[in-house]
């Protein structure tokens, strides 16, 4: 767990405005649909930033909140249009769905305007490592119960990745939003660092279970490149707080973006308002 220092690691905050062309651009936590989404943040980071391969890991329209309040400005518009644009112009999409965009789950397999939809994939960098790429909120059960399952082992890890499904399957049929575990536990300030910890354990735990070298998620809004016990754990963040994304430098390196040029442009005038996220 404690994150030894790597060359990975370096954190952007990039001012310059000249355009990057990565190998691999790792988007999630968009939240499109909802107020809190920093659409013209993104808008202006996608202006400058194209990669042959665009993964969207998650949480990138707001599906629940579809259904409640719905918030869509000219900028959400583009941001869709934007992406699609990059689809025809060559670049590969893929779209894991989180727990917000659930509906897309679906059409897991499919393949339309351009955009391959799948549950978890895995991305091999140009270096030669193995990374599972999945959204996270899969692990929520597994995240809360962590001491229990593991007293419990491996059966009981399953059985709480189903539960998992089952109850939010449940409780959508019933009319009730998507029971967010990272919510809960940020209403529990105090819990909030161990959540965060443990979250990162099993999503790295299932890495390795996998036989991958490291794991690309998002669901937590927290971004993060490390190792955790000779895994890469990668986190790309959101684009309701942070503003971030994961690079991969056509040597494969990873890199963490922390969108900050408009901000910077602006700069003396007031803070751009950015509404906290209600959830993951
Ligand atoms: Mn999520």
């Amino acid at each position: 767990m404690a994150a030894r220092p790597q060359r990975l690691v370096k954190m952007t905050d990039d001012v310059s405005a000249e355009h990057r062309h990565y190998r691999t651009l790792f988007l999630s936590d968009i939240h499109l649909g909802t107020r809190g989404c920093q659409a013209e943040l993104l808008l202006d980071f996608m202006r400058f930033n194209d990669a042959e391969t665009i993964y969207l890991v998650g949480d990138i329209v707001d599906g629940w909140r579809l259904r409640r309040s719905w918030y869509w400005s000219q900028a959400h518009n583009d941001v869709v249009q934007k992406l699609l644009r990059k689809g025809r112009k060559g670049a590969r999409i893929v779209y894991l769905p989180g727990n917000h965009d659930e509906f897309l789950r679906g059409y897991l397999g499919t393949h339309f305007g351009g955009v391959d939809v799948v549950d978890t994939c895995i991305h091999e960098t140009a270096d030669g490592r193995r990374l599972l790429i999945i959204h996270g909120d899969q692990f929520d059960v597994v995240v809360r119960h962590a001491k229990w399952l593991a007293h419990l082992g491996d059966w009981a890890y399953v059985a709480a990745l189903n539960v998992n499904t089952a109850v939010n399957k449940a409780r959508r049929f019933l009319g009730f939003p998507y029971w967010s575990l990272s919510a809960w536990a940020k209403l529990k300030v105090k819990n909030a660092v161990n959540f965060i910890g443990a979250f990162e354990q099993a999503l790295s735990g299932e890495a390795r279970r996998q036989g991958a070298d490291g794991v690309v998620c998002g669901h937590i809004h927290h971004a993060a490149l490390r190792e955790i016990d000779g895994i890469a754990y990668v986190n790309t963040g959101d684009w309701v707080e942070s503003c971030t994304a994961v690079a991969e430098h056509h040597d494969g390196r990873l890199e963490i973006i922390r969108w900050t040029r408009l901000a910077e442009e602006r700069a003396g005038l007031p803070a751009l308002a950015a509404p906290r996220a209600a959830a993951e």
